[in-house]
């Protein structure tokens, strides 16, 4: 059955911000938990993640889990572990024991951030797969493999299903070069989530999530074929972002690894 009453993690956020705008145009009815406030939403619930109880109670009622929440850049372990790991595992638990069928789970690129860019124009005949291996780029990266890990035991185990979606950049506009290719626009970030809460069947399945950019070197057709239709392109953006930061320059993080600037990023610069 198509999921109708939907929980929204990582509400206050500004993923959760542009799909708490566009989803109900899709006819869910939203459910908000955030850790913070959510702007214009005093109905939202509070909840930390790390508090299971709480979240359980999040949980109760609804057909489907729509997961933002948690660290969104790197952090020291001890905090990723405990809002991306063990918040994680709170929720997959709380889904499990409420009986929740489905979770699109928001992944990230940053899960396969030291997958160097293809070298050769020959390399570059097929897009990434979405089968290329694990390789974290961050503890944060590490947490979405755990994360993806995770939905697909509970998936395997206790029938729960996920749609990893292994997101590259949804922001309003793109914000450099390197986005011009990792671009997810909001409204196509509604358009996937969208089918990954409505396709049948998919057991565990992982999906990049970015829109038809022309620059954009990641297979979509995982996306597609779960019924995503992208309508964006970070093309329109090209000449202003280049003229303003200039092309990507070999040798450097963001040319060479899909993960960017993710790929020499310290912990400790957040102790
Ligand atoms: P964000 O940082 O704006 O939002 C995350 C939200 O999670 C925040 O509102 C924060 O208060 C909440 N949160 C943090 N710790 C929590 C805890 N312990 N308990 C409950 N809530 C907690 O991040 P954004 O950009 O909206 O991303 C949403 C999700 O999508 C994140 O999981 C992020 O890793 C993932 N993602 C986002 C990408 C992007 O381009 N925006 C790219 C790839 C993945
Ligand atoms: C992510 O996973 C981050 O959450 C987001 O802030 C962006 O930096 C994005 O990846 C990206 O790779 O651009």
């Amino acid at each position: 059955p198509t999921p109708h009453r939907v929980l929204l993690t990582g509400a206050a956020g500004g993923v959760g911000t542009f799909l708490r705008e566009s989803l109900p145009g899709y006819g869910y009815s939203l459910r908000l938990s955030d850790i913070a406030p959510v702007p214009g939403a005093p109905e939202a619930l509070a909840v930390d993640l790390q508090d299971r109880d709480a979240v359980r109670e999040a949980v109760r009622g609804v057909d489907a889990v729509v997961h933002l929440g948690g660290l969104s850049l790197e952090n020291t372990f001890d905090r990723i572990l405990a809002a991306n790991i063990e918040g994680a595992y709170n929720l997959y638990e709380a889904v499990r024991e409420e009986g929740v069928g489905r979770v699109v789970l928001a992944s990230s690129n940053h899960a396969i951030g030291f997958t160097p860019r293809p070298e050769h124009p020959e390399d570059r005949k097929q897009d990434l797969p979405i089968e290329t291996p694990f390789r974290p780029d961050t503890f944060y990266g590490l947490s979405k493999c755990f994360g993806e890990s995770l939905a697909s035991l509970y998936a395997d185990k206790y029938g729960v299903e996920t749609v990893s979606i292994r997101i590259g950049s949804c922001f309003a506009v793109p914000a450099n070069t390197r986005m011009l290719e990792t671009w997810l626009s909001p409204a196509d970030c509604a358009r996937l989530v969208h089918a990954a809460l409505t396709a049948p069947d998919v057991g565990h399945t992982v999906v990049f999530g970015t829109s038809a950019n022309t620059r954009g070197w990641w297979d979509l057709a995982p996306a597609r074929a779960l019924g995503y239709e992208p309508q964006d392109d970070s093309e329109a953006f090209a000449e202003s972002v280049v003229a303003e930061h200039g092309p990507l320059v070999p040798g450097t993080p963001e040319y060479r690894y899909l993960g960017g600037a993710f790929t020499t990023v310290q912990p400790e610069g957040f102790r």
